[in-house]
């Protein structure tokens, strides 16, 4: 394990009574491990805006595969950006419902512009961009 730095925080105790309630619901074990993820949940997030950096996320849609050429609108989409689709996980939910996760890797703007195309397609009924780090800065 890596040496840690000890720091003094300083708090109002009703924030602090929040904060506790939220590590107790989250199921940290103590406040530095949540504050820990708390930083560096800010700190990708960051990264992940400016763009400049290597980032990894997934993407999960849900949609309609009736809907007349939104497959092949998804998959166009898709093949556009081979290099930052690394994996795809389809599920069909239902006999209209096609669930798909797909993990993706790259610089966050392009990444984010990913993610805009399929998610706005329409038909698309529901959509999220999860980025997290690449691994190396934290
Ligand atoms: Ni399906």
């Amino acid at each position: 394990m890596e040496k840690l730095t000890r720091f003094g925080v300083s708090m109002e105790p009703e924030l602090l009574k929040e904060f506790d309630k939220f590590i107790t619901e989250r199921s940290y074990k103590n406040r530095s491990e949540a504050i820990r993820d708390l930083i560096r949940d800010n700190l990708i997030k960051k990264d992940w805006e400016e763009g400049s950096k290597d980032a990894v996320g997934t993407i999960t849609i849900v949609y309609n595969h009736h809907k007349q050429k939104l497959t092949d609108t998804l998959t166009g989409i898709q093949h556009e950006h081979h290099a930052s689709v690394i994996s795809t996980l389809h599920v069909h939910l239902d006999h209209h419902n096609c669930l798909e996760v797909l993990v993706v890797k790259g610089k966050g703007s392009e990444i984010r512009n990913i993610s805009d195309q399929l998610i706005s397609a329409k038909g698309v009924k529901h959509g999220k961009l999860i980025v997290a780090s690449s691994g190396n800065d934290f």
